[in-house]
């Protein structure tokens, strides 16, 4: 509370600051601010995000790396990146994948492309546990928000190809939602030409089972379809609980140059999927085994796929707070489809279908739309206010639409810098959004930052959605590549900063200086070690070439922010155990000779002397 005090007293000196400045010197607006903004403009946009040294931010936000493998963790407003936590990627800073766990977790690929992040829920709600993110090689990973580490990577998931459609949670966390966006003959590891693609390549969504006390993902049910190209996903909560929702392009069923050929028909799908009914259908055992996963068929089992048109290759697909409507953003139109699902479920009972794509349904559009709300150029996302208020992406107009839920007004635009493609709004998804800030996830970012050649950074401007006019407030910029993000209260979480010691479950954990040192079992040899400032001990110790060697180290440390590493040169060692944490390393004593081994975090004065020996003889 006394921070937050702060900040506005902080805040309100930054504007004097700001106005004394502009008075005094500059008869025109500060440097960097866009000709002819009024300075008073810069200032308020400046108090608003300012959060004086030492303060805290109000929000985390939580945006995917992309093609990094990563989540890149921020403070909103101040846009300040405070962390990178590894998912798919070995990350030198924090040592992961470079210990035995996380080597194992990665398995045989050390990338991913990580587009959604998803947060837990309980009712519809974040509930501050874990957050998921979705890999495009069939996989989802589920990171701990208890210390922000990556504790599961699942998959990959059998007959999953290309997992876009992912991983976004139902209301309660039941299930993490996974599709295939490249169809593939199934199972995986079949050979068939590319000429049979319209039927003998299938498409799969697939729930996967999250244990809701510990987060354990499992394999849960998968559905096989046509070989569309699935998309975006989205569960349904209060009014559509019990629903997810999944838009595709390509319902063509076209191969070779997807932008001519897939972009044909007027209409694409978003398929309604009944998850209860699949989870029952799984448990009753009925479809078969395929690849390692039951594979339900929608053909027999009447109920379970909808496919609702929506107008050409949609791209978003967003349940509104109370379930009731379903947005699907058509990405090469001007405008957003807003379905009910009151009307999806009378069309279902009606069975008002205008035909059916290998057995599965297809809804009568004009029978389940509510409005065609005439956003703009190219929209793909949308996000949510607390007061009806929707807001959606345009890529191609490059700007942000705010429009209202019911009377489909557009009400309000502001440009983003440039094309942008996700949005996250505080608690923008969920059933009570907050309708404070937004941040549009450019894909382009030219000439709004020192250039830095080539590799050009993307940008992420802030929004201010707390009044009636939406207000650009900050530009901030990030490593490729944000698509999505989660933004959650930052009281909502309780971050541990050390490991306790009473919780050391770790069979070789030890805790004294004493239990150090090195012990020989045939060729296989494990040497425990203990780090603390400013010792590593053991100091030295002798291996002979060819042993296999398990260097297992804790860090007894239990004061925050006293993390050490273990640096083993020429051996590609590079550990980092955090206070309390016990983390091993394997590795074949190939090479002769002498070889240091240091701490690689500056941790004290003598941070310099922690170092030591590795004899292999
Ligand atoms: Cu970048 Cu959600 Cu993968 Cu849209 S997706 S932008
Ligand atoms: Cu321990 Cu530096």
């Amino acid at each position: 509370m006394a921070r937050r005090k702060g900040a506005i007293l902080w805040g309100v000196l930054a504007v004097a600051v700001l106005g004394l400045v502009s008075s005094r010197c500059a008869p025109s607006a500060p440097k960097g601010a866009k000709k002819g903004a009024a300075v008073s403009d810069v200032a308020t946009a400046a108090m608003k995000v300012y959060v004086a040294p030492g303060d805290l931010d109000e929000y985390y936000l939580f945006a995917s790396g992309g093609h990094s493998g990563q989540i890149y963790v921020y403070g909103v407003p101040s846009m300040r990146h405070l962390s990178t936590i590894p998912v798919y990627t070995p990350y030198p800073a924090t040592g992961y994948g470079f210990d035995d766990d996380s080597k194992k977790m990665l398995g045989d690929l050390t990338w991913g492309d990580a587009h959604h992040p998803a947060l837990s829920e309980t009712k519809g709600d974040y509930d501050g546990r874990w957050l998921f993110i979705n890999d495009m090689n069939a996989r989802v990973a589920r990171i701990d928000l208890r210390d922000f580490k990556t504790k599961q990577i699942l998959g990959p998931i059998p007959n999953v190809s290309g997992n876009h459609g992912s991983a976004f949670v139902t209301p309660n966390t039941e299930y993490s939602m996974m599709a295939s966006r490249f169809s593939i003959p199934i199972p995986k590891g079949t050979v068939v030409g590319i000429d049979k693609y319209a039927t003998e390549y299938k498409g799969v969504v697939t729930g996967v089972k999250i244990d809701p006390k510990t987060g354990e993902m499992s394999f849960g049910w998968q559905i096989v379809t046509p070989p569309f190209n699935w998309d975006l996903g989205d569960a349904g909560k209060l009014a559509s609980d019990g629903w997810m929702f999944w838009t595709c392009y390509n319902s063509e069923r076209a191969t070779g140059k997807l932008e001519v050929t897939a972009s044909q028909r007027d209409r694409d799908y978003i398929a309604a999927v009944d998850w209860r009914l699949a989870e029952k259908s799984a448990a009753e055992g009925k479809g078969t085994m395929i690849g390692g996963i039951r594979v339900l068929d929608p053909k027999a089992i009447p109920g379970l796929v909808y496919l609702m048109p929506c107008g050409k290759s949609p791209h978003g697909v967003d349940v509104t707070p109370d379930g009731k409507w379903i947005v699907g953003s058509g990405k090469l139109q001007g405008v957003t489809t807003v379905f009910n699902f009151e009307k999806i479920q009378t069309a279902i009972r009606n069975k008002d279908f205008t035909g059916d794509e290998d057995g599965i349904p297809v809804l009568k559009y004009e029978s389940i739309k509510d409005a065609e709300v005439p956003v703009g150029l190219g929209p793909l996302h949308t996000q949510f206010g607390p007061d009806g208020y929707a807001y959606t992406s345009l890529f191609v107009d490059s700007a942000i639409a705010k429009w209202k839920l019911g009377t489909w007004e557009v009400v309000d635009k502001v440009p983003m810098s440039y094309a942008i493609g996700h949005l996250c709004a505080a608690h923008g998804d969920t059933v009570h959004p907050q309708g404070k800030w937004l941040v549009g996830l450019n894909k382009l970012s030219h000439g709004r930052h020192l250039s830095v050649g080539p590799s050009q950074p993307e940008s992420s401007q802030l929004v201010d959605i707390s009044e009636e006019k939406m207000k650009l407030v900050l530009d901030a910029f990030t490593e490729p590549e944000p698509h999505y993000a989660q933004m959650i209260r930052a009281d909502m979480l309780h971050p541990i900063e050390v490991y306790p010691k009473e919780e050391s479950k770790h069979p070789l954990a030890i805790w004294d200086v004493k239990d150090a040192g090195l012990t020989r079992n045939g060729s296989k040899v494990l040497v425990k070690m203990v780090e603390v400032r400013s010792t590593i001990t053991p100091t030295d110790f002798e291996v002979k070439e060819g042993d296999e060697v398990t260097l297992a180290i804790t860090n007894i440390e239990q004061t925050t922010d006293m993390l050490h590493g273990l640096g083993l040169l020429d051996y590609n060692i590079n550990i980092v155990v955090d206070p309390g944490e016990t983390k091993t390393v394997t590795f074949k004593a190939k090479k002769k000779g002498v070889f240091p081994y240091y701490c690689t975090n500056f941790c004290s004065a003598l941070h310099q002397e922690m170092q030591g020996y590795m004899m292999v003889k």
